[in-house]
């Protein structure tokens, strides 16, 4: 197991992290589930939500809820500016170059359709080739396919090594004159390997070739800088970043976006309209049709405002040690195999045993209080070239604690005890 941290003592930093104080902060985990107290690990399917973001929300509705840049009256103006300030929260928060880079979506699924189908339809030709991984979730992977459909175009696909990393010379081999598109995770759903997406996005960029990332799994453990990665595109979704469901985030460059056609038509994504021509909107509203997730994106800015309190050194520092306490012990449990051993990782541990199924160590681990995922987690070919048929998968979060991984070691052994 590479763990390139030293796991016997919590730094000093990790200690100073007061994660009593931040779990009070998120109501849900002082509820029991079967008379067991909730240890929530699930956070790579959604995170929980602190009560700043649930106020914002409740704030929206009791107070302002109006639909946004049509009406004069009061509450329209309200809600606009709410929501509004909101895009200008989340365009500092991943460092855009304008606010007009910054299109409200559904979350990371509709982020990739909406390039695949704009930039994809648009900008690709028959032969031509969209690199993706071997580690993507469906959503970086099926929406490809069906543009290769579309237009003839080609999926070609990144191997990774036995640890779930990207083999990076295959990479360099894959990229050539016919690579229009390359399309990688930033950090793996069902492994936790974070990707190398800085040397992915240079080696692309000497052919001029754009990069979208799929951020949904960084951006709640990683600080992203979309200038620094110098990406073209960054999708992710609120509900992963203890924000709302039903809103994302598609960041694109303007200059891309400014060529793209809309995705979707329909009302707000228009200048003017005749039954001979419609001229398109400005961005970010050419990408907005229809009346948008308001709520969602004010409960989202709450959630980054939540975030941008905490010491991040820290948060970093104590889910360091989540990941590193968890994977020595888990490691220790006889027969247990982990699926993903990356040297990079963040806190998601996938474990196989070769005679307990998946889905029955979910189940013994839910009556202990455990939730966990167990599956494919929408990536089957992860699951393919381990040759696993699922896994049973354990996601922190920065409100998770050493004692929670006390009770899912515990609760893996009476999983054991019964299946055996
Ligand atoms: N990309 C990655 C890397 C993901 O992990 C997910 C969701 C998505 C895209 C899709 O995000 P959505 O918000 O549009 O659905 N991943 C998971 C998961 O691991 N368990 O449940 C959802």
């Amino acid at each position: 197991m590479k763990v390139a941290h030293d796991i016997a003592t919590p730094g000093p930093l990790a200690e100073a992290l007061d994660v009593s104080k931040i779990r009070a902060d998120f109501p849900i985990l002082k509820q029991k589930v079967h008379g067991k107290p909730l240890v929530y690990l699930d956070n790579g399917a959604t995170s929980q939500k602190p009560q700043i973001v649930i106020d914002a929300l409740n704030r929206y509705y009791s107070t302002e809820n109006s639909n946004i840049h049509r009406g004069v009256h009061f509450l329209s103006e309200r809600a606009t500016a709410g929501y509004e300030a909101a895009r200008q929260k989340i365009k500092s928060f991943v460092n855009a170059r304008s606010e007009q880079e910054i299109i409200f979506v559904r979350g990371t699924t509709e982020a990739i359709n909406l390039v695949a189908q704009s930039y994809g339809r648009t900008f690709l030709k028959k032969g031509d080739e969209i690199i993706v991984s071997a580690m993507e979730h469906h959503s970086n992977i099926v929406p490809w396919q069906m543009l290769c459909e579309q237009i003839g175009a080609r999926l070609r696909v990144i191997p990774i090594n036995h640890d779930g990393e990207l083999v990076l010379d295959e990479y360099r081999r894959l990229l050539g004159e016919k690579t229009k598109l390359v399309s990688v995770t930033h950090v793996s759903n069902a492994l936790g390997t974070i990707v190398p997406v800085k040397d992915i996005v240079r080696l692309a960029h000497e052919r001029n070739v754009p990069v979208l990332l799929d951020g949904a799994q960084a951006v709640p453990h990683l600080k992203v800088d979309v200038q620094e990665l110098a990406c073209d595109f960054y999708a992710f979704s609120g509900h992963k970043l203890f924000g709302p469901t039903g809103v994302g985030i598609l960041y694109g460059r303007s200059e891309l976006l400014d060529a793209m056609p809309p995705y979707q038509g329909g009302g707000d994504m228009i200048s003017l309209v005749t039954f001979e021509k419609t001229h398109y909107n400005v961005l970010p509203y050419k990408f907005e049709a229809g009346t948008p997730h308001i709520a969602g994106g004010i409960g989202l800015a709450a959630a980054i405002d939540y975030l941008a309190g905490l010491d991040w050194e820290r948060v970093a520092a104590h889910e360091h040690d989540l990941l590193a306490y968890a994977t020595s012990a888990l490691s220790s449990i006889e027969g247990l195999r982990i699926i993903g051993t990356a040297r990079e990782k963040v806190g998601v541990i996938s474990f196989v045993f070769d005679h307990v199924h998946a889905h029955d160590v979910g189940t013994i681990l839910d009556q202990e209080g455990v939730a966990v995922r167990a599956g494919h987690h929408c990536a089957m070919p992860v699951m393919q070239r381990f040759g696993v048929p699922a896994t049973t998968r354990a996601s922190f979060a920065l409100y998770n604690t050493r004692e929670e991984i006390d009770v899912l070691v515990r609760g893996i052994h009476r999983a054991l005890k019964v299946f055996k």
